[in-house]
């Protein structure tokens, strides 16, 4: 438009005739007219941080119209940046929009549980948003604690682009709670500049006599980290070293050792559960597939940074996000971290499926099979974050406008792009190289490795699905703490998963072996759909 009016300008200036005069009129008009909406229109793309507006219900013009001055909505989420960076940024938004207040309590993941079921245990309406791992709606969907989505969301684009795999996470029986942000699965994020390096390839092969590569087994895996350990192999003059890996007890360990057991214990021939036997609801975290994935734990720490045998999440995403580790077996967010703009490894990291195994082991033989040409399990560890309003809100309509908000195109497709917020791909087109080329400056074979360890993690038929039945922290917290204390080295591995799977059947129990096993049964469901 600015062009359109410095050219009539500079046309003025000449000499006019009255056909020139009238036409330049005209124009003048139609661009008065053209401007006038414009103008009206609050520019979004210039006032936040978006790529650019989507239409429906709950986008930014959308939004814009309501009146939500004098309401007040408590919200909980993670502490930041997890989670809570992205729905601090988001209610500030929509108070501006609005005029509501937003209250964001923002908590560590060891406090989540308590704070978000006490008020639901105890019947007091505490919060109108609560953001949430997927396996606790076995106690919060499960428990009938969440108000249904409305029509208004399950009508929308956004809701509609969410692809199939992540919508059962939404739901528990026969109804919807959850409004999607997120999609969660483990892949491997490696060094580019380290693994597909022409430099390093012989020393490599003579050390292990195969060619470098990013590893396609967990054995691989041990070796290119033990490889790339402990010295300066991007010269930037200082050390590198192996991997990155979350081995804090009551953060996110569980999942860094459920990745590691899904290839050994996940037997594509054989059906019927992972974590349990389902007809039983017998434990199976203490068979040798899990056993061994501890063994290879225990040796794997030799090639942690500093500190490693104590990171969260979040250490993980700062240590192989600011280019510390040459590989990274975890969610999205360290590599999505090491690809932002500002990163000095921007462009040398790249993905592919997590590491598979040579060896299964098959249950119903009670035997190892080997598996040449590998076997791949890839785990949707997670699944990605829910969020929902409780029964209890006064302010449900608010709420969900303020979720859908949260989660609408303009805002996820920006969120996508920073590591730390844990926002990941979970609508179509987010699988599109395209878009990370686009709007995040990916290299071609960057957005191109990504997309495709996505795409080949979530539609893999001997996927492994997460441990989303009730009471899940309790398994949770049992299978962690047995890992840690063979970490260790206080207990071995045998002997601390026996503990641990003694514990989960008690818990079994305790919770409710029918209910146990028709939950768990939902999830056997799935495997290989
Ligand atoms: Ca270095
Ligand atoms: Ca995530």
């Amino acid at each position: 438009m600015k062009k359109r009016q410095g050219g009539f300008a500079k046309r003025s200036q000449l000499r006019v005739s009255t056909s020139a005069l009238l036409r330049a009129t005209i124009f003048l008009l139609v661009t008065v007219v053209a401007i006038v909406p414009a103008v009206a229109q609050t520019n979004y793309v210039e006032k936040y941080p978006i790529f650019g507006t989507h239409e429906g219900p709950y986008s930014f013009a959308e939004i814009d119209k309501k009146d939500y001055s004098g309401i007040t909505l408590n919200a909980i989420t993670l502490a930041p940046p997890v989670m809570g960076g992205p729905t601090i940024l988001h209610a500030k938004q929509f108070e501006e929009l609005t005029g509501a207040k937003i209250n964001v309590v923002a908590v560590p993941l060891s406090q989540l549980y308590a704070k978000v079921m006490t008020p639901f245990l105890t019947n007091i309406g505490a919060y109108d948003a609560i953001i949430f791992p997927p396996n606790w709606s076995g106690d919060i969907m499960g428990g009938g604690y969440l108000e249904p989505l409305p029509e208004k969301m399950l009508k929308s684009a956004q809701w509609g682009e969410v692809i199939q795999v992540y919508r059962y996470l939404q739901s528990w029986g026969d109804k919807i709670y959850g409004v999607p942000i997120d999609g969660d699965k483990h892949f491997l994020a490696y060094r580019r500049d380290a693994i597909d390096a022409a430099k390093y390839q012989p020393k490599f092969k003579e050390k292990y006599g195969y060619d470098l590569q990013p590893p396609q087994t967990w054995d691989e895996y041990r070796d290119v980290a033990e490889f790339f350990n402990d010295w300066d192999w991007d010269g930037d003059g200082e050390k590198e070293y192996g991997a990155s890996e979350m081995t804090q007890r009551d953060a996110q360990l569980f999942w860094q050792f459920i990745v590691r057991a899904a290839p050994y214990a996940q037997h594509p021939e054989v059906k019927g559960g992972f974590f349990f036997e389902v007809e039983t609801m017998t434990p199976l975290i203490n068979t040798p597939g899990f056993v061994q994935a501890l063994e290879d734990m225990i040796e794997i720490q030799k090639f942690y940074p500093p500190g490693g045998k104590n990171f969260s999440l979040s250490d993980v995403i700062f240590s192989f996000g600011g280019g510390q580790t040459a590989l990274h077996a975890n969610w999205d967010d360290g590599f999505i971290q090491a690809m932002e703009k500002d990163s000095p490894i921007r462009n040398q990291v790249n993905a592919t499926m997590a590491p598979g195994a040579k060896k299964a082991w098959n249950r119903k033989t009670n035997k190892w099979d080997d598996f040449p040409n590998i076997n791949r399990a890839p785990f949707l560890a997670w699944g990605g974050w829910i969020t929902g309003v409780p029964k209890t809100s006064e302010n449900k309509e608010a709420a969900f406008d303020f979720l859908g908000f949260l989660s609408n195109n303009a805002n996820q497709q920006k969120d996508l792009t920073v590591g730390r917020y844990g926002v990941n791909p979970y609508r179509t087109n987010d699988f599109s190289p395209v878009f990370w080329t686009e709007k995040a400056g990916f290299d071609p074979e960057v957005a191109k490795g990504y997309t495709d360890a996505l795409r080949n993690t979530l539609d893999h038929p001997n996927r492994v699905f997460d441990l989303r039945i009730p009471g899940n922290q309790l398994y949770v917290n049992a299978l962690a703490t047995a890992v840690s204390e063979s970490l260790a080295g206080n207990m071995k591995p045998q002997e601390a998963l026996d503990k641990a799977a003694k514990e989960w059947d008690k818990i079994t129990h305790r919770v409710g072996f029918d209910q146990q096993k028709s939950a768990y049964q939902e999830i056997v469901n799935l495997e290989g759909k």
